[in-house]
C-alpha cells in the first residue's frame, strides 16, 4: 500500500515550511494541546518522514493543518521539525497563511489561527506580505552570566516569544553566511551550557550583531532545536527581541525594529503591552512567504526509509 500526503511548500525569508494539508496522521479530535500529544505519543515517525530525508531535508519545519477547536478561529495549525515539536513558529505561521491564501481558502484578509501556544492574528497586505500578532512574549532573565566550554564568557537574557530563546548580548561576532559552521558551533555550545545552568527549556540561541543593510536595526542568526540555522530571521526570536528591548526602555509600543536575518532578508516588528500583569508584549511580525513546491509525498509499505533515514523501523 502506499499513502500519499498532500503538501505545499513554500519559503519565508528563505525559511522553508511544508502545510500537511491531507493524508498525514490522524489527530483525532480535542483541543490542539491533546492533539499536539496524540502527534508526539502514537505518530512520532510520521513527523520524520514528512520533514527529513529523503522526502524533505533536515531545515523544514512542517506545519500540519488541523480543523480548530476554538470556533474563532479560521484554522489550527501544529509546528513541527527534525527533532520534535514547536509551539509556535513566525515564519512557518507566514508561510502557512500565505500557503491557504494560494489555495484559496482564505475568505477575508484576516485569518485567526489556533496554535498549540494560543490564537495568532494573521492579516495580509495587498502587498503580498503578512503580519501576525504573536502569542504574549516576555523577558524571563537579563543579564545572565555563563562561560561556554570553547566560546568564553557569555552575557544574554532569556525570553519567550511562543518559543524559549536566550538572546545573546556578548559576544557580538561579525555575522556573515560565509561563517555559519563557526556560529552553529558557538551556539551549539552556548545552548549546552545554558541548558545545564538553569535553563533547560531554552531550544533557540540567537546572536546578534549590527545589520548589513543601513535601513535595517540589528542582523541575527538564530540555531534552532535540531542543530539546523533559521535562514529567516525567525518570528518568535523577533518576538523574543521586542520582549527584552521593551523590557529595557529601548523600543516604544508602535516603534518598528527591523530585524535582518544571516541571508540579508528582514521582519518588521513592533509591539504594544498585554493586557495582562508581567510585562508581556503583544508583538506584531511581518514578513513575505511565496509558495515553491505542491505535490505527494508517497510512503510505500516495503520502502525501509519511508519514515525517514536513520529512524527504527518499529517506531510505528
Ligand atoms: O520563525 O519562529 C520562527 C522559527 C522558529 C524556528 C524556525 N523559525
Amino acid at each position: 500500500m502506499t499513502q500519499r500526503i498532500a503538501f505545499v511548500d513554500s519559503h519565508t525569508a528563505g525559511e522553508p515550511t511544508r502545510v500537511i494539508l491531507s493524508g498525514g496522521p490522524d489527530l483525532g479530535s480535542g483541543t490542539i494541546q491533546e492533539r499536539l500529544e496524540r502527534f508526539r505519543s502514537q505518530h512520532d515517525s510520521m513527523r520524520l518522514a514528512m520533514v527529513t530525508e529523503p522526502r524533505g531535508a533536515e531545515v523544514l519545519i512542517g506545519a500540519v493543518r488541523c480543523e480548530p477547536s476554538d470556533t474563532s478561529c479560521d484554522a489550527a495549525v501544529i509546528f513541527f521539525n527534525n527533532v520534535g515539536y514547536l509551539g509556535m513558529c513566525g515564519h512557518g505561521l507566514i508561510g502557512f497563511v500565505e500557503t491557504l491564501r494560494y489555495l484559496g481558502e482564505i475568505e477575508s484578509d484576516r485569518c485567526r489561527v489556533e496554535t498549540p501556544v494560543g490564537v495568532v492574528e494573521a492579516r495580509i497586505h495587498p502587498d503580498g506580505k503578512i503580519s501576525f500578532d504573536n502569542v504574549p512574549s516576555y523577558r524571563k532573565a537579563t543579564e545572565v552570566v555563563f562561560d561556554a566550554p570553547g566560546v568564553g564568557q557569555v552575557v544574554g537574557d532569556v525570553a519567550w516569544g511562543g518559543n524559549w530563546f536566550f538572546l545573546t548580548r556578548t559576544p557580538k561576532p561579525r555575522l556573515r553566511i560565509d561563517s555559519i559552521s563557526e556560529w552553529l558551533k558557538m551556539t551549539t555550545a552556548i545552548r549546552k551550557t545554558v541548558n545545564e545552568n538553569g535553563y533547560p527549556e531554552v531550544d533557540h540561541i540567537e546572536l546578534f550583531d549590527d545589520p548589513i543593510s543601513p535601513e535595517n536595526h540589528s542582523r541575527n542568526f538564530v540555531l534552532c532545536p535540531g542543530l539546523e540555522y533559521d535562514r529567516s530571521p525567525c518570528g518568535t526570536g523577533t518576538s523574543a527581541k521586542l520582549a527584552c528591548l521593551a523590557a529595557d526602555g529601548l523600543l516604544e509600543p508602535g516603534e518598528n525594529w527591523i530585524q535582518e536575518g544571516i541571508l540579508g532578508t528582514s521582519f518588521t516588528g513592533h509591539y504594544h503591552w498585554a493586557d495582562e500583569p508581567g510585562g508581556r508584549i503583544i508583538p506584531t511580525i511581518t514578513g513575505r512567504a511565496f509558495v515553491t513546491i505542491e505535490g505527494h509525498l508517497l510512503l510505500q509499505d516495503d520502502d525501509p526509509f519511508r519514515h525517514g533515514i536513520g529512524l527504527d523501523e518499529s517506531s510505528d
